[in-house]
Order: structure tokens, then C-alpha cells, then sequence
């Protein structure tokens, strides 16, 4: 397939990386999407920023390795990299914090009312895709909608960076995540090669991720689904790809079905009991060792169940505790926060049509 000459629509693609993320938040601050480029921002080809890209010996590196995979030849691969743009407002959107923000105005921005509603209306649009895709992957309807919600707004801000300008400028401009965002356009030209589309095509976020539930490359090649069965995992503009993704993500990373998310609980802080919930967020202490450290834990969960202690700042300084279970690690892994988990599942327990709460 030549670069050249693919021609397109849009692509698709996703949040998150199932492995390496040192510290949370690093990749993706939530709703990447919706940080606009600034207007007046100068956008010029990477070869004009001074530093020729085909000079450098990563870029080199790089697309002798990609020559491997007999995708692309030599000759398109370096006319990618002339045809690359850099773009400023990208570097500037990755060292924005995106959720180090309290939650009470975390979850103001990214799940009040407004986006409930509005989630309340997709879901009376689709919901015959989203009752047939729940069904077949065992994953909650108001899961799906709510990711969707938090990511994109319901596919109405996906993005509109160039995902190879994104990928690139973070691959050679960012040194702190370099190897990440290398890997990550490795996979995404493969991506283009295995959709059949010129991989300026496609568009998405600062930070690469694309369509409705904002996949990053290696999650959209290891997670999409073409659930229509047209030939292509079209997340941008088929809503039935773009839920079945999230729900084969989802069940792919341990969803319980018919499970909780979280459930509230309450205890007395203690030095121990914060140095619990300070620990990095894993399936780690069962509800027993909690209940035996003075937690009060609802009876419906059971002293063997797995889960994360956390606390959500609902007013200034004052907290409240929660327990999140297997169902919990399964979102944070989609995006490495815990308040975008616990905004997911606000969310989702807002819908009217959910049936069950999270
Ligand atoms: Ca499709």
C-alpha cells in the first residue's frame, strides 16, 4: 500500500496502554481531545524546525525497522517524514495536567448533568446497537455509553490533529515519553497499512488517540472490533465499532458482568489506612484484611474480594471513601486514574436506561 495513494475516511482509535505507565495520568489526561489547538498556532514541516528528521539516527533507526514489515518501502517512509508537520500546541497539551485536579471539579467537568443527558439521548438513538453489543460481550450497556461520554462527548470532539503529526512530534520532540510515542507510530503505520488508508487520514487527539473511545494505535490493532462487518473497525463514524471496541476492551481486561464498580465505605483514617490508599492502584487487599484494619465494607462483598481503597475530595478537605473492586482495575486500565474511573461510573449510574448501578 502506498502512502501516497490511500484514499480515506477517518480512523479510529483508543485510549490506553495496558502496560507501562510509571506514574498515572502520564499518558493521557482525560478528554485529550477536547484541548483545542491554539489558532494562531504556527505549524510548519518538521524538516523546517531546524532539525532534519531524516538526519537523525532514531528517525533512521526507525524506518529501517518499519522496512522489515514490508508495509511501506524506504522511499514512502521517508516521504512520511517529510510530510510530517510539528506542532507545538501537542507538547504543550502533554505537560497540561489533566486530572491532578480535585474531584470536585473533576467531575464537574467530565460528568455533570449536561454530559448524563446528553448520554441519556445517545443511548434512546443506539440503543438497539448498544443492547446487542452489551449482550454479545457481557459488558454493562451504561459502561459503554459512559465511556464514550467521558472520552469524546459521544463522538462529538474525537480530535482533529493529524494523528501522524501527533505521534511523530511526541515520537521526536518529547524525549520524556519518546520510546512510547515511537512504539506507538510504529503501530499505527501498520494500523493505516491493515485499514487500507492513507495514514494522513487520520485524526484524533494531541496525544494520538482516535474516534469515539479514543484508542491509541496498539489498543485499536489488539481491541477493535468491526462489528457492522463492512471490513473496516471504522471507531470514528460507526457507533457499533466504536462500542464493541470498548466493550472487547473491556472484556478483555476481566469485566465482571452483573459485578459492581465500587462500593462507599467508612473508617476512621489512620496512618496505615492512608499509606493503603496512597499505594499504587492494584488489586491488592481483600475486603477481609480491610475489615480487620477497622473499614467498614458493605456485607454484600464478600472478605475475598480484591480491590482498591481510595478517596474522592467531594469539598474542600473533606473526603470520601471508597472501595473499588475488580470492575474498578478494569477501567482504570483504560485510562490510569481514578478519578476518571469514578467518573466513568457517576456517569453510568446517572443514565435513566441502566438498569443496574455500578
Ligand atoms: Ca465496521
Amino acid at each position: 500500500m502506498k502512502l501516497v495513494r490511500i484514499i480515506c475516511t477517518a480512523l479510529l482509535l483508543a485510549s490506553c496502554q495496558s502496560t507501562q505507565p510509571v506514574n498515572e495520568n502520564a499518558i493521557l489526561p482525560v478528554a485529550t481531545a477536547n484541548i483545542p489547538s491554539s489558532v494562531d498556532e504556527k505549524v510548519f514541516a518538521l524538516t523546517d524546525s531546524g532539525i532534519d528528521l531524516l538526519n537523525r539516527s532514531d528517525v533512521n533507526r526507525f524506518i529501517d525497522n518499519e522496512v522489515k514489515h514490508e508495509h511501506y518501502s524506504r522511499v514512502e517512509l521517508e516521504n512520511f517524514f517529510r510530510q510530517v508537520r510539528y506542532r507545538p500546541s501537542i507538547i504543550r497539551g502533554m505537560d497540561r495536567p489533566g486530572t491532578s485536579l480535585p474531584w470536585y471539579t473533576f467531575v464537574q467537568n467530565n460528568a455533570n448533568n449536561i454530559r448524563i443527558s446528553s448520554g441519556n439521548i445517545f443511548w434512546q438513538n443506539n440503543a438497539e446497537v448498544i443492547q446487542a453489543v452489551s449482550k454479545h460481550y457481557g459488558v454493562a450497556p451504561q459502561l459503554l455509553v459512559a465511556i464514550v461520554g467521558i472520552e469524546t462527548n459521544y463522538g462529538a470532539t474525537m480530535g482533529t490533529y493529524r494523528i501522524a503529526d501527533a505521534l511523530t512530534t511526541l515520537g521526536y520532540h518529547y524525549p520524556r515519553r519518546a520510546e512510547y510515542f515511537q512504539r506507538e507510530l510504529a503501530e499505527f503505520l501498520q494500523l493505516a497499512y491493515e485499514e487500507k488508508q492513507d495514514p494522513f487520514n487520520f485524526k484524533g487527539s494531541y496525544a494520538g488517540a482516535m474516534g469515539m473511545p479514543q484508542f491509541m494505535p496498539s489498543s485499536f490493532r489488539q481491541y477493535a472490533v468491526d462489528w457492522d462487518g463492512d471490513g473496516h473497525r471504522d471507531i470514528w463514524r460507526n457507533t457499533g465499532d466504536a462500542l464493541a471496541s470498548v466493550a472487547n476492551y473491556m472484556k478483555q481486561h476481566g469485566w465482571l458482568s452483573g459485578a459492581p464498580i465500587a462500593v462507599p465505605v467508612a473508617m476512621q483514617i489512620t496512618p496505615q489506612l492512608q499509606q493503603i490508599i496512597d499505594e499504587p492502584t492494584a488489586l491488592k487487599y481483600t475486603a477481609g484484611q480491610l475489615r480487620q484494619l477497622g473499614v467498614i465494607i458493605p456485607a454484600q462483598i464478600g472478605n475475598q474480594e480484591k480491590g482498591i481503597l481510595y478517596r474522592l475530595e467531594k469539598s474542600s478537605g473533606k473526603y470520601d471513601y471508597w472501595f473499588g473492586l475488580n470492575n474498578f482495575y478494569t477501567i482504570w486500565q483504560y485510562n490510569h486514574s481514578r478519578h476518571y474511573v469514578a467518573a466513568v461510573r457517576q456517569i453510568a449510574n446517572g443514565l435513566s436506561y441502566g438498569s443496574t448501578k455500578l
